[in-house]
């Protein structure tokens, strides 16, 4: 009687939980995926790289003029809703700069607010990239680029977090990784940035990405010391730290690009790792492929090593 019982329930299990397919993206190259659950979908954010040539972008490096948005109900099957954002469109771009990086999405109040770096026209703060929002009525738009950057922000690689409490944080990096509360408009910041502490204090952090689980703050970052980047974990009790570093979720050279950049999600009971690596372009490490592969966590809420490929 128990045998077949417990058999059903593992086969209802097994059908829930979905398998990504790797590459996700297969038409085109995508990178630093931002992926969120919006409903009963996971709509994915991503860079989209493109070949840099004579008079687009530089040439051997970085090279992104726009973003698409995906999205799937059980990550094999991908909807490409097209262009959301693009460089020249947005008033406070510097344009054809060829510098649409790391972005990160999220819903708040019955809006989407979608977070982009870039390099602005305005110099007068100095060079560099800073962070701008877009903002819908829906996932897939259209977004509606807002005309200046955050203010007081300097950096890369957006990434928001709305706590239990309904305060809102935004992390981006320059080096070190950054944090500051949000205000309620999710436009503006509401208190005075700070370097997040105890992360590891050499080499370069990029790439934060924080979430919470059964009361544990994360904050997930590639880290560089050498010439390649790992996916590092510090835990905290609260979403600014202190953090305590923890471990790695992939070693370095995994991916086959010096960078690494990801997102975690829990979609239909499963934890996923969003994250690229080189599979359509083995020789030139910034023409990225986004995939995802599932996440475990131990008994003590360590997180387990993730190997690409395993799932
Ligand atoms: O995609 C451009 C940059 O490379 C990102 O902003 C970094 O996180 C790294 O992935």
């Amino acid at each position: 009687y128990f045998v077949p019982v417990s058999f059903c329930v593992l086969l209802i299990i097994a059908g829930i939980r979905s398998k990504a397919q790797n590459p996700l993206i297969r038409d085109q190259f995508s990178a630093d995926p931002s992926a969120r659950v919006f409903g009963n979908r996971v709509y994915l954010f991503p860079s989209h790289d493109i070949m840099a040539n004579e008079g687009r972008g530089r040439i051997g490096w970085f090279c992104m003029e726009d973003y698409h948005v995906f999205s799937s109900e059980n990550l094999t099957d991908w909807t490409d809703h097209g262009v959301i954002v693009e460089q020249n469109k947005v008033p406070w771009v510097k344009p054809d700069s060829y510098s649409m990086w790391a972005p990160d999405c999220i819903f708040r109040n019955g809006k989407y607010y979608f977070y982009f770096p870039s390099i602005p026209r305005d110099t007068s703060n100095g060079r560099g990239f800073t962070i701008g929002v877009a903002i819908a009525d829906k996932p897939e738009g259209p977004y509606l680029p807002l005309s200046e950057p955050v203010k007081n922000v300097r950096g890369i690689d957006p990434n928001v977090f709305i706590d239990k409490d309904g305060q809102a944080y935004l992390y981006w990096s320059q080096g070190n990784i950054y944090g500051a509360r949000l205000k309620d408009n999710m436009v503006e910041l509401s208190s005075t940035p700070v370097i997040l502490q105890h992360l590891p204090d050499k080499g370069l952090k990029e790439g934060p990405y924080l979430f919470e689980r059964k009361g544990i703050y994360y904050m997930t970052y590639p880290h560089v010391e050498n010439k390649t980047e790992r996916l590092e974990y510090a835990i905290g009790d609260n979403p600014l730290g202190p953090f305590r570093k923890t471990g790695v979720i992939m070693d370095e050279s995994a991916t086959g690009c010096w960078t690494n950049h990801h997102s975690i999600i829990c979609f239909k009971e499963q934890w996923y790792l969003f994250y690229h690596h080189n599979d359509y372009s083995p020789a030139f490490d910034k023409a990225r492929s986004v995939r995802a592969d599932s996440l475990f966590f131990n008994p003590d809420g360590t997180i387990q090593k993730v190997n690409p490929g395993f799932r």
